[in-house]
Order: structure tokens, then sequence, then C-alpha cells
């Protein structure tokens, strides 16, 4: 693909997207749900999550597509593409869709070393303004890349946040992609991620879904070993899809029917071209 296609590409998502919303809300009476956590540059994995949703009724990547890896404007050119083919496919962001990140962890010198950063950056990051923050699912599964905002309580707070925001500045927004939950924290504490990110707990939690009308609650952002970990008595889920953070990489399928039954599905190992998956449906 040639630079000049490549910025086209991230600008028609931006068309797509058309006018910015923060919460990005979807209805679907049937079927199931994919969840890809961070990718991080690992095309691989994005690729065998799409074809394990190939039936699903929607497949949600939760932020954190660049920044380490072998692959990672690849990798956001190929999720990209997805969800501008089919509207089943949705982004949201996550902190390092994001300028303040990339020069960091290494998006920024990929972009440099192949010659294309100065023409298509710019792109990618008025793509990274128009990303949702939230992605509402029948109005009762929210996903998010980090957590909830100690001074946002209420979605409707979540819906007024101001889009186009590169880093993003806005401190309740900086939170939804940089927070963490953890079980012995009472309220929000301040995190160790640096100025500004919290730990929030699960009296925060259940208050936050309760005034939301949250069932189940996705989120990314965290390596966990085992690809994934539930908290908060099952009501969240930590889902982590990189292959390069010495961890599983996992996948999330929840059904919609009402019992939100719910598989974890591990990636196989990188090694030889990227297969179908054999899954069962
Ligand atoms: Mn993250």
């Amino acid at each position: 693909m040639i630079p000049e296609m490549m910025a086209d590409t991230f600008d028609r998502y931006v068309e797509k997207l058309g006018v910015p919303a923060p919460v990005r809300k979807m209805d679907v009476e049937a079927g199931d749900a994919v969840f890809v956590g961070d990718t991080h540059g690992a095309l691989d994995v994005s690729a065998y999550a799409l074809a394990v949703a190939r039936n699903s009724s929607v497949v949600c990547f939760v932020g954190d597509l660049v920044d380490r890896g072998k692959n990672q404007l690849h990798n956001l050119l190929f999720v990209v593409e997805s969800a501008i083919i089919s509207g089943r496919v949705v982004i949201v962001r996550g902190n390092h869709e994001s300028t303040l990140t990339n020069d960091y962890y290494g998006f920024s010198d990929e972009l440099k070393s192949m010659g294309v950063f100065d023409l298509i950056y710019p792109h990618i990051v008025r793509l990274y303004g128009r990303l949702p923050y939230a992605f509402l699912l029948n109005s009762c599964v929210l996903a998010v890349h980090g957590g909830i905002a100690s001074d946002l309580p209420s979605l409707a707070d979540w819906e007024s946040l101001p889009m186009d925001d590169p880093e993003p500045s806005n401190q309740g927004a900086f939170q939804i992609l940089w927070n963490d939950p953890r079980e012995y924290v009472d309220g929000f504490l301040p995190g160790t991620r640096g100025e500004g990110t919290y730990l929030f707990g699960p009296d925060a939690f259940s208050e936050f879904s309760q005034k939301n009308g949250i069932r189940f609650f996705v989120r990314a952002h965290e390596v966990k070993k085992a690809g994934y970990e539930y908290m908060f008595q099952g009501k969240l889920v930590s889902i982590f899809s990189s292959r390069y953070h010495k961890g599983k990489a996992a996948l999330l399928r929840l059904s919609l029917e009402p019992d939100f039954r719910q598989e974890i599905m591990i990636v196989p190992d990188e090694g030889g071209p990227i297969l179908w998956p054999n899954d069962p449906l």
C-alpha cells in the first residue's frame, strides 16, 4: 500500500464515523460480541480475532493497536480497513491512540523508519481524536480501554466529553483511557501510571454500574499472564490480547442472550501463516 492510500484509509474512517461521538452505541438483538484487548502491533492477533468473530454480531477492539510489536502501522490499517468495510467492527480509543505515547513506545519510530511519518501521522492523529472513548452495547455492556473516571459519575457526562483531543487533555477522558480497577481500593486512589491516573475500587464501580444500568464491563489496558482477569464479582473483565508482554493473548466472546454466557479464547502462538481458526460456533 502506498502512503497516500494509507492516509486516505484513515480519512475514510474519520468520514465514516461522522459526527464525533464520545460514547458509541449499538443495539444488537442476538448472537454474540467478540472483544479484543490491546494488540500493540500484533497483526496476526487482529486477523485471528476477525476470523473468530466472522459470525458474530459485533467485534470490538478495545484500544491500543500500536506501540511495540512488529506491525504497528499495518495492524492499525488492517483494523481500520475492516471497520470501514463492516459496521460490525468497532474501535474504541486506548491510551496509545495518543500523541503522548507514540513517541515513547515505538509507533513514531516505526513510521519514521518507513519514511511515512510526515505524510500520514497527521491523518492518524485526526482519527485518534474521533475514536469513541466507550462502546455501549445493548445499553448494558460497556467497553472502555481503562476504566471509570473519578469526576464522571454518569454516562451522560461521558457523552459530553470533548472530541478531537489528541492527548487527550481532558482529565475525565484521560482517566477513561488510563485507569485501572483494584479490589482493595475504596473509591478512587491516585494510580501508579503517572499524574492524572487513578485506581478504582468495587464500591465506585458498583455505584457507576447501578446508576448507568451497566450489567457487564469490558476493559483492557493491563498485562494479564493468562490474557484475562475477572474482578468485582465477575462483573468486570480485563482482556489483554498482545503477544509482546510475556502473557497469553486472549479474546472474549460474550453471548448477547439474556444469560451473557462468556467464553475466553486464547490466540495460538505465532508462527506460520495466519490460519482460519477452527473454532466451535
Ligand atoms: Mn493501555
